[in-house]
């Protein structure tokens, strides 16, 4: 198993086999977290989408129980595609999702549990009046799909968007309903944006400007704002902005695209996110698909295809510009054996090897003290762009203040070594922090997709510490710079680097030092995610 699978993960969620893609309909019912996916049960390519279910008691360890929605009426005949789950007044769970009718049009319809009594909630019918939504007024039947999670004004009327794009514009569009079942278009849509392409998998929701809390889709707390993410161009892009039931009118505070404004869930792969509100423990969190970054021959020879990213949690940073991720806390109950230290001196060119751990299964926390900030290269006004910047200025490409950061699943010689790091740049009095991903050596193999990544973090390094916490594991690498206000998320797929050969190090290829001041990195255990057919009752 070990070498014939280097690139399966230990703790991140995969079905055992088959295609994988968007996380659908996540929720928290009665002591149990659901999350269903887009699934081919049939192979390892996109195809035959249906909603695959599986269960946990903690977003770590799951089982895969029976596939939740799959054709069978004609209104979703030509497969099950995305969609959210709202949870109704008495506890009572409803799916939202878009079935490929007998047509090949993109239809929404509705699915409630069999047996609410079961927490599992295995069992899904599907409502006699599917499909409630159609593609009609100019819509087009091939650019409609997605449901959010519905949420209900003050007015008790529900409210839920679709993704669309009408006239060359991405679009939501905005439906009311009195009982969930009868839904009547609104005619302005929630938002819509000229210069982006077919919205996919919308999310709307409120974060608390207030508090850490999570805020629940329907509330009606004053001290928020929403976020209206759309999926396209292969990225989440999100924005700000102020929601008024009254007249359902989002007025917001940047637009998709506006030159200047980047605000993405993850500058790396990571797409057709969604949301949940975890009432359990008061937060919100945030589910992401990851796709693969080889061959679609690779995906079928390994059997598989897609991860999803470790669940996150989801708050408006303090500044109330942008939100923050974070990975949940249950993750942290699968570190074991850890190595720590704290100021060293990483000296120009240095390499340090953090030993003593699982490299290719980790866990790594770590911060950088910056020692002479006025070492830092100025930055060019045309730089704009953060992933060409860190495409141009690799890794191996010596700066002044950096790059510095962490070579993960490298070998020895490092000759393999997918790099996180930081640079730093001198605007007139302003500090610029550019954090990148470099896949360009990540694997000896040819034929991989090794795109580098970069985004800027919004911080003044005058005044805090540059931390980068990233979770290792096999052929996934999520990075979180500046507590979690830049994300990204990069597959590696290295060919020496893997298992006992995969080392983990700590580098500075500036001209000037910088200083560890804190490094605390873990060997990940396995999470436990079975099917079924393996299933021990949980205690
Ligand atoms: N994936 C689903 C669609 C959605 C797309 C189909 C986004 O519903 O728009 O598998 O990845």
């Amino acid at each position: 198993q070990e070498t014939d699978q280097p690139y399966r993960t230990g703790y991140h969620f995969q079905p055992p086999k088959n295609w994988m893609n968007d996380p659908n309909g996540p929720m928290y019912y009665k002591g149990v977290y659901h999350l269903f996916y887009q699934y081919n049960p049939d192979g390892a390519v996109w195809g035959n989408i249906i909603w695959a279910h599986s269960v946990s008691y903690d977003l770590v360890n799951w089982v895969h129980i029976d596939h939740a929605i799959y054709p069978t009426q004609p209104s979703d005949i030509n497969g099950c595609w995305s969609g959210s789950t709202t949870i109704l007044p008495g506890e009572k769970p409803a799916i939202l999702y878009t079935g490929i009718d007998t047509k090949n049009h993109q239809v929404q319809n509705l699915a409630v549990p069999k047996n609410l009594s079961d927490p599992l909630l295995k069992e899904w019918k599907k409502s006699p009046y599917n499909p409630l939504m159609t593609p009609i007024d100019g819509i087009d039947p091939d650019l409609y799909r997605d449901p959010t999670t519905a949420w209900q004004g003050p007015d008790k009327i529900w409210r839920v968007i679709v993704g669309s794009q009408i006239n060359g514009h991405g679009r939501a569009i905005l439906y009311r309903s009195k009982d969930f079942v009868n839904w009547t278009r609104i005619d302005s849509p929630l938002h819509s944006s000229g210069k982006t392409e077919m919205w996919e998998c919308p999310d709307f929701f409120p974060v608390s400007t207030s508090s850490t809390n999570g805020v629940d889709t329907s509330s009606q707390d004053k001290s928020t704002k929403h976020v209206l993410k759309a999926s396209f161009n292969h990225h989440d892009y999100y924005i700000l902005g102020s929601y008024m039931p009254e007249n359902d009118k989002f007025s917001v505070e940047t637009n998709f695209m506006d030159s200047g404004v980047d605000l993405r869930y993850d500058y790396g792969k990571f797409y057709a996110s969604k949301t949940f509100f975890d009432g359990a423990m008061n937060r919100r969190i945030l589910w992401g698909w990851i796709n693969e970054s080889d061959s679609e021959s690779d995906d079928i020879k390994k059997g598989w295809s897609g991860l999803q990213s470790i669940p996150r949690t989801v708050l408006l940073s303090k500044n109330g510009k942008q939100i923050v991720q974070w990975p949940v806390k249950e993750i942290e109950k699968l570190r074991s054996k850890n190595v720590s230290f704290h100021d060293k001196k990483l000296k120009s060119g240095s390499v340090l090897e953090v030993p003593g751990i699982t490299a290719s299964q980790a866990d790594v926390d770590v911060s950088f003290e910056l020692l002479n900030l006025e070492d830092a290269e100025i930055l060019d006004p045309s730089w704009t762009d953060p992933q060409l910047l860190c495409s141009q200025k690799k890794a191996s490409v010596r700066g002044k203040l950096g790059p510095f950061g962490l070579l993960a699943f490298a070998t020895k010689d490092l000759k393999e070594q997918t790099a996180i790091y930081f640079r730093i740049f001198r605007s007139n009095h302003k500090y610029i922090v550019l954090m990148c991903s470099d896949q360009s050596r990540s694997s000896v193999r040819e034929e991989l997709d090794k795109t580098t990544y970069g985004a800027f973090v919004d911080m003044d390094p005058r005044h805090e510490i540059i931390t980068l916490r990233s979770l290792i594991d096999h052929s996934i690498v999520e990075s979180f710079g500046g507590e979690g206000r830049a994300c990204i998320t990069t597959r590696a797929y290295a060919k020496l680097a893997i298992h006992k050969q995969a080392y983990l190090f700590a580098f500075n290829n500036g001209t000037s030092s910088v200083k560890i001041s804190r490094l605390n990195a873990w060997s990940m255990k396995n999470a436990q995610i079975v099917s079924t057919t393996k299933r021990r009752k949980p205690h």
